[in-house]
């Protein structure tokens, strides 16, 4: 057996069985080997962020990692950035880098770069195959690294020669790593915390976002000054009917320091300390507000809901928890806006929904419209890197078949990589996406203003207006093998919203609607 078929076999053995590819020259062998290896399954992705997104969908969802299949030290640039924002949800995810044959490497051909310096930004594991006869074992411990909680990205450079010659085997699965329980003296400073019936808020973030660890923070919520909040742009939030309800912490520090404002504890569980996103002059980078001690009920790899459950037992044994009850908006008449799109989709969001969030200005009033629809789970934009949603669908899609997938996109973000709609029609996904056209940056419009830069021109205007030309998505979704249509109002946003989500694959619809502010 050679290498890759060896390590294709390991990866798939040990739970990484789809990968998202966009092969080269130096992976003809992995490629090959996916003939003679059916339990791997290869998806082509036409751009390199479009595989890296869809692995961390795929990751988010599963609980395991996907692969993704990455072409030297450029393919692995492409990737980067969802990359990055996979690395901030602490996606498991196995990154295979081809390279050159070890051999070649000398000649500083044209493709030559350094590929550990790129892979080191996203990863917490990097590994240079050496030998044909190392190859699995290094891919079992590649997969190991990804899934060693709370989850992350390992990856391994496959040199082609290693790929091509014989005499490998594959290497059994390693053990998982499990996540560290909550050590006593941190739950009894978090219990005294909460006894206190000062103002204490729990944040909440990576696993504590899911149905046990929300069921959990609900119980201790009961506590007299308890209140709960949620990260900002959390991996993957368990929501709606039956599940307790959580809002998240604004993305506007203004208003996140509103919703902190009297703090007096902040137990973090599963979430950082949280910081504005960016820095605007003479306002402050952290939002705890002063005065309030913080309390970090877990860090990095603890068992997240398993801490909540012990807090909770310790200060509210008897508390069941507050499930969000069962509302959703009427169907709204009217011109089609952000808000009215909103309760539209609240309306009709169907049961177990997945929804990639990458709506941005136009997802203002999503929350509140969705909050109590059937249970779902919101996936949102973990490292605001944009150029998400698209491929995160495609990994949700292909981790979870027969639930449906709504990905909600903004027009610039969408554009990023686009050519995921490609692979929702070739893999026949049931993916909805909708589009929000609103034909601009408009969040750079509103930044603009508040970094203070003075800016009214012509010229810098231009650089944030998607228009002259207008983006044509219902030619570009069918160019690419997706149903399309355009709502310019909201009934006719309802009436395709239905359609598409009873018809099964993907569908495409632009909602034309205005910019906010
Ligand atoms: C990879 C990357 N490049 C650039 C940016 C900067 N950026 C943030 S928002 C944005 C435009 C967003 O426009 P759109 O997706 O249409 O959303 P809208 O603001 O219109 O709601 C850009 C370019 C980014 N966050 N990430
Ligand atoms: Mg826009």
């Amino acid at each position: 057996m050679n290498g890759a078929q060896a390590l294709i076999r390991t990866l798939a053995s040990g739970g990484a069985d789809v990968c998202f590819s966009n092969p080269g020259t130096s992976e003809m062998h992995f490629v090959a080997a996916l003939d003679a290896v059916p339990q791997m399954r290869g998806v082509l992705c036409l751009y390199e962020g479009a595989a890296t997104g869809a692995a961390d969908g795929f990751g988010r969802m599963a609980g395991r990692p996907a692969s993704a299949l990455l072409h030297l030290g450029p393919g692995l640039a492409n990737g980067l950035a969802n990359l990055h924002n996979a690395r901030r949800a602490s996606t498991p995810l196995v990154a295979v880098v081809g390279d050159h044959a070890t051999y070649h490497k000398r000649y500083d051909a044209p493709l030559e770069s350094d590929i550990e310096a790129l892979a080191g930004s996203a990863s917490r594991w990097v590994r240079r195959c050496a030998r044909s006869a190392d190859v699995a074992a290094d891919a079992a411990d590649a997969v190991a690294a990804a899934m060693t909680p709370p989850g992350g990205i390992a990856t391994l450079i496959l040199p082609a020669d290693v790929s091509w010659s014989e005499g490998a085997q594959p290497a059994p699965p390693r053990p998982a790593r499990r996540p560290a329980p909550v050590r006593g003296d941190v739950l009894s400073a978090a219990a005294a915390a909460v006894r206190s019936e000062e103002p204490c808020v729990i944040l909440l973030g990576g696993a504590g976002m899911m149905r046990p660890g929300l069921e959990a923070a609900s119980r201790i919520a009961s506590a007299a000054g308890v209140r709960l909040l949620g990260e900002t742009f959390p991996a993957r939030h368990e929501r709606g009917a039956g599940i307790p309800a959580v809002d998240r912490l604004a993305y506007l520090a203004e208003f996140a320091m509103a919703q902190l404002d009297g703090t007096r504890h902040l137990i973090l569980a599963g979430a950082r300390e949280p910081v504005s996103f960016f820095a605007y002059p003479g306002k402050p980078s952290a939002l705890v507000p002063e005065g309030c001690r913080v309390h970090a009920l877990t860090g990095p790899g603890d068992d997240v809901p398993g801490a909540l459950a012990a807090l909770a037992d310790v200060v509210a044994p008897d508390a069941k928890p507050e499930p969000q009850q069962p509302v959703r908006p009427a169907l709204p008449g009217g011109d089609l806006t952000g808000e009215s799109a909103a309760a539209v989709i609240g309306a009709l969001l169907p049961e177990q929904a997945i929804i990639s969030d990458e709506a941005n200005t136009s997802g203002l009033w999503l929350p509140g419209a969705t909050a109590g629809a059937p249970p779902h789970d919101w996936l949102a934009l973990t490292g605001g890197a944009i150029g998400q949603g698209l491929p995160l669908a495609t990994g949700a899609a292909i981790a979870c078949p027969g639930r449906p997938v709504l990905a909600l996109e903004a027009d610039g973000s969408a554009m990023y990589t686009i050519s995921a709609l490609w692979t929702h029609a070739r893999e026949d996904l049931d993916i909805t996406t909708v589009i929000f056209s609103n034909r601009s940056y408009a969040i750079l419009r509103m930044e603009l203003d508040r970094v203070g830069a003075a800016a009214a021109g012509d010229a810098s205007r231009s650089l944030l207006d998607l228009s002259r030309p207008d983006l044509d998505f219902t030619a570009l979704a069918t160019g690419m093998g997706v149903p399309a249509s355009q709502a310019t109002t909201a009934p006719d946003f309802a009436a395709q919203l239905q359609q598409a989500l009873a018809e099964p694959g993907p569908h495409l619809i632009e909602a034309i609607i205005p910019p906010i502010g």
